[in-house]
């Protein structure tokens, strides 16, 4: 359970708006670990990999644009229940729902500019790491301070 992992990107608004570290650091502060890490300019054609599910939303065409318009900071981060807890983390999809202390609800308004990414799901977090790391780029490390993070 402590090894479970999450898929999170800054979005490409994210990182043009510098929030890259403050998103890191909540990740940091909150005792996850941080297994993977790359900025990358994704493709079209990755991205509609990444969406595949909304092929049929009105606002795929814009979504995989938007997201493929400039870098992002795709991650992986490690620990326990941290799918779940990364998306409460996130906040709503929709910033106006989302509360204040979330990502979104502190830095985001529009819904088409939420900047940042997270799996809903354990199954779909093992696909999107997969999709956008190689095993060779996902760390598996010790961290000497987990006794301080865990019981
Ligand atoms: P989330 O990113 O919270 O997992 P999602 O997977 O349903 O949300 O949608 C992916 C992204 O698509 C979302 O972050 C913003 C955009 N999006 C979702 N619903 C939308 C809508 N109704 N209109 C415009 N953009 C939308
Ligand atoms: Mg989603």
């Amino acid at each position: 359970p402590k090894t479970e992992r999450t898929f999170i990107a800054v979005k490409p608004d994210g990182v043009q708006r510098g929030l890259v570290g403050d998103i890191i650091a909540r990740f940091e502060k909150r005792g996850y670990k941080l297994v993977a890490l790359k900025m990358e300019q994704a493709t079209e054609e990755h991205l509609k990999k990444h969406y595949a599910d909304l092929s049929a939303k009105p606002f795929f065409a814009g979504l995989v644009k938007f997201m493929s318009s400039g870098p992002l900071v795709a991650m992986v981060w490690e620990g326990l229940d941290v799918v779940k807890q990364g998306r409460a983390m996130l906040g709503e999809t929709n910033p106006l729902n989302s509360k204040p202390g979330s990502i979104r609800g502190d830095y985001s308004i529009d819904m088409g500019r939420n900047i940042c990414h997270g799996s809903d799901s354990v199954e779909s977090a093992k696909k999107e790491i997969q999709l956008w790391f190689k095993d060779s780029e996902v760390s598996n490390y010790q961290r000497a301070n987990d006794c301080w993070v865990y019981e």
